[in-house]
């Protein structure tokens, strides 16, 4: 089923000029990005992003981590895009993660664990509308694949 998920390359990321090459990652595997942009988060937008982490002992460091420098927003398309990206990510520390996966081959530590990825379609749903207005998503395009997909209808 085609998804949209939302992704975020986290400030660690920005700031050691990772940005580039988790892209290439995500183009690569034939994902869409279908929006994009660099935001510096707010306090708000921390506080509804990460509202199910409320209360928990790392929930201040989180809030201050994603905050600290800007982050470079996505919503990326594709067949089962949400657990999709979740697979290429790999686990949330770092020190679990595949070498192979963005996690696995650029970090060691939990607590900078280079991108974001909705765990489901609700958290999908919920988080693009948190970064984006549906007028910032560019959907009236083909990618190569969806293009070589249709040849084959
Ligand atoms: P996810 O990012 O893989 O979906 P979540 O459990 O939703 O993982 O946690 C959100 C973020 O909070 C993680 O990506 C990580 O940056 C941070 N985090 C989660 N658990 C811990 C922890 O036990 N210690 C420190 N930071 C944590
Ligand atoms: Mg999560």
């Amino acid at each position: 089923m085609i998804e949209r998920t939302f992704i975020a390359i986290k400030p660690d990321a920005v700031q050691r000029a990772l940005i580039g090459k988790i892209i290439a990652r995500i183009e690569e595997k034939g994902y869409k990005i279908v929006a994009l942009k660099m935001i510096q988060v707010s306090q708000e937008q921390a506080a509804a992003h990460y509202a199910e982490h409320f209360g928990k002992s790392f929930y201040p460091n989180l809030v201050k981590f994603i905050t600290s420098a800007p982050i470079v927003a996505m919503v990326v398309e594709g067949e089962d895009a949400i657990s999709g990206m979740r697979q290429l990510m790999g686990k949330t520390n770092p020190a679990n993660a595949e070498v192979g996966t963005i996690r696995g081959d650029f970090s060691p530590l939990m607590s900078f664990n280079v991108i974001h990825g909705s765990d489901g379609p609700e958290s999908a749903a919920r988080e693009i509308a948190i970064y984006f207005n549906e007028d910032e998503i560019c959907d009236k395009w083909q990618t190569a694949f969806e293009i070589l997909r249709e040849k084959m209808n």
